[in-house]
């Protein structure tokens, strides 16, 4: 089975939490991808009716439009029954660091939002802490003086060893990635591990610059994990 198997086998087995009426917040990503495709393919064949998404990205509104998913948003729809998505990280808590797909904002603020959280994921994004594994802990700040702010976070987990660098866009013309929101998005790189979650998000948000960080603490409510060996599914 190849990675993306797993993650399909996973969007596949929430999918099954879907029912006829809900309000879906509708997750970014790869795998979250194909959990939105799933839905789609339920609605046309009549399996599933009166779904209304809430996308967490302008990728992911695009993309259940194309499905033909009715959609709506959180001013219309402020709690929601249920969210599918990715995560790039998932500790034994069920804590997640997500957000390496740029959308983290809309994310946090949709599942925040949801009765329910159920986080799907290939075997490869289960980890003993976050951030141990080197790779990025984004942070969306605003553009104004970004190098002051991207100064101001590395500063504070000096000892995690944390080198903070401002992300640029994949078009390689070195000009920074835009989030849905206009903002741009500082990458934290911890050599140690992050330590204390929760201090850590609170020194991050005190930063007057920053908007939000891709640590998801205490959110999820069940998280589906596809390996070799088959689905197991974690509950909080
Ligand atoms: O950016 C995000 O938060 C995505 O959900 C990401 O964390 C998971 O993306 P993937 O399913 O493509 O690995």
């Amino acid at each position: 089975l190849t990675q993306d198997d797993l993650k399909k086998l996973a969007a596949y087995k929430a999918v099954d939490y879907v029912e006829s009426g809900m309000v879906l917040g509708l997750g970014t990503g790869s795998t979250a991808h194909h959990a939105v495709n799933r839905i789609g393919e339920l609605l046309k064949q009549g399996k599933l009716n009166n779904i209304i998404g809430i996308p967490t990205s302008k990728r992911t509104e695009e993309q259940a439009l194309s499905l033909g998913i009715p959609l709506s948003d959180l001013d219309t729809h402020p709690v929601l029954d249920l969210a599918i998505d990715g995560a790039d990280e998932v500790d034994t808590y069920l804590n997640l660091v997500k957000g390496r797909g740029g959308s983290l904002l809309r994310e946090k603020m949709v599942e925040g939002a949801c009765r329910k959280f159920v986080v799907i994921v290939d075997e490869s994004k289960m980890v003993k802490t976050l951030g141990g594994s080197g790779l990025a802990m984004p942070v969306e700040v605003v553009p104004f003086c970004w190098n002051f702010t991207v100064t101001r976070l590395q500063n504070l987990f000096r000892e995690a060893g944390c080198v903070a660098k401002l992300r640029v866009a994949a078009d390689g013309g070195g000009k920074p990635y835009l989030t849905d929101n206009a903002n741009y998005i500082v990458d934290l790189y911890f050599k140690g591990e992050i330590g204390d979650l929760k201090v850590a998000s609170h020194e991050i948000m005190r930063l007057a610059g920053v908007v939000e960080h891709g640590m998801f603490i205490d959110m999820a409510t069940a998280v589906i994990i596809a390996g070799e060996r088959g689905i197991t599914v974690k509950n909080k």
